[in-house]
Protein backbone atom coordinates (compact mmCIF):
# COMPACT_ATOMS: atom_id res chain seq x y z
CA UNK A 1 0.00 0.00 0.00
CA UNK A 2 2.69 2.29 0.63
CA UNK A 3 4.83 1.44 -2.42
CA UNK A 4 1.57 2.27 -4.26
CA UNK A 5 0.87 5.66 -2.41
CA UNK A 6 4.06 6.39 -3.65
CA UNK A 7 3.86 5.35 -7.18
CA UNK A 8 0.80 7.45 -7.54
CA UNK A 9 2.36 10.52 -6.03
CA UNK A 10 5.80 10.20 -8.40
CA UNK A 11 3.15 9.22 -10.96
CA UNK A 12 0.73 12.54 -10.83
CA UNK A 13 4.10 14.75 -10.17
CA UNK A 14 5.46 13.28 -13.57
CA UNK A 15 1.77 13.80 -15.04
CA UNK A 16 1.33 17.37 -13.99
CA UNK A 17 5.33 18.32 -15.29
CA UNK A 18 4.96 19.49 -18.48
CA UNK A 19 7.04 17.98 -21.29
CA UNK A 20 9.33 20.76 -21.01
CA UNK A 21 12.64 21.26 -23.12
CA UNK A 22 14.54 20.93 -19.85
CA UNK A 23 12.72 17.14 -19.14
CA UNK A 24 13.16 16.71 -22.75
CA UNK A 25 16.80 17.09 -22.67
CA UNK A 26 17.22 15.27 -19.96
CA UNK A 27 14.69 12.72 -20.06
CA UNK A 28 13.61 11.91 -23.20
CA UNK A 29 12.31 9.34 -23.11
CA UNK A 30 10.18 10.47 -19.87
CA UNK A 31 9.13 13.92 -21.94
CA UNK A 32 7.52 11.05 -25.08
CA UNK A 33 5.53 9.34 -22.40
CA UNK A 34 4.12 12.88 -20.89
CA UNK A 35 3.33 14.13 -23.87
CA UNK A 36 2.11 11.18 -25.16
CA UNK A 37 -0.78 10.36 -22.75
CA UNK A 38 -1.46 14.40 -22.34
CA UNK A 39 -1.87 14.02 -26.41
CA UNK A 40 -4.13 10.98 -26.40
CA UNK A 41 -5.71 10.72 -22.96
CA UNK A 42 -8.79 13.33 -23.54
CA UNK A 43 -10.65 12.30 -20.79
CA UNK A 44 -7.72 13.34 -18.81
CA UNK A 45 -8.33 9.72 -16.96
CA UNK A 46 -4.05 9.72 -17.02
CA UNK A 47 -4.32 6.13 -18.50
CA UNK A 48 -5.18 5.70 -22.49
CA UNK A 49 -7.77 3.67 -23.45
CA UNK A 50 -8.17 1.72 -26.50
CA UNK A 51 -11.10 3.88 -28.20
CA UNK A 52 -8.32 7.31 -27.40
CA UNK A 53 -5.81 4.85 -29.19
CA UNK A 54 -7.68 4.02 -31.67
CA UNK A 55 -8.82 7.84 -32.19
CA UNK A 56 -5.08 8.83 -32.32
CA UNK A 57 -4.73 6.63 -35.41
CA UNK A 58 -3.07 3.72 -33.37
CA UNK A 59 -3.71 0.18 -34.16
CA UNK A 60 -4.82 -2.43 -31.82
CA UNK A 61 -2.61 -4.84 -32.26
CA UNK A 62 0.27 -2.00 -31.16
CA UNK A 63 -2.18 -1.61 -27.93
CA UNK A 64 -2.24 -4.61 -26.82
CA UNK A 65 1.32 -4.96 -26.65
CA UNK A 66 1.77 -1.91 -25.00
CA UNK A 67 -1.33 -3.08 -22.54
CA UNK A 68 1.52 -5.18 -20.28
CA UNK A 69 -1.66 -6.27 -17.75
CA UNK A 70 -4.16 -6.64 -20.37
CA UNK A 71 -6.67 -4.78 -18.49
CA UNK A 72 -7.99 -2.42 -21.11
CA UNK A 73 -5.72 0.68 -20.38
CA UNK A 74 -2.50 2.16 -21.19
CA UNK A 75 -0.61 3.64 -18.06
CA UNK A 76 2.13 5.51 -17.41
CA UNK A 77 5.08 2.69 -16.96
CA UNK A 78 3.21 0.51 -19.70
CA UNK A 79 3.87 3.29 -21.99
CA UNK A 80 7.32 4.13 -20.45
CA UNK A 81 8.06 1.07 -21.34
CA UNK A 82 7.37 0.54 -24.56
CA UNK A 83 9.25 3.52 -25.75
CA UNK A 84 12.28 1.82 -23.78
CA UNK A 85 11.88 -1.24 -25.76
CA UNK A 86 11.55 0.83 -28.84
CA UNK A 87 14.62 2.97 -28.11
CA UNK A 88 16.83 -0.47 -27.40
CA UNK A 89 15.46 -1.60 -30.17
CA UNK A 90 16.74 1.09 -32.59
CA UNK A 91 19.88 1.26 -30.45
CA UNK A 92 20.42 -1.93 -31.40
CA UNK A 93 19.23 -1.39 -34.88
CA UNK A 94 16.33 -3.41 -35.13
CA1 LIG B 1 -2.84 -1.65 -18.79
Amino acid sequence: MKNATLVAAMLAVTLTATASPALAKKRPIVAATVKTIQKVDTDNSRTISASEFSAAGGADTTFAKIDANANGQIGFFELLMAYVYKALAARAGN
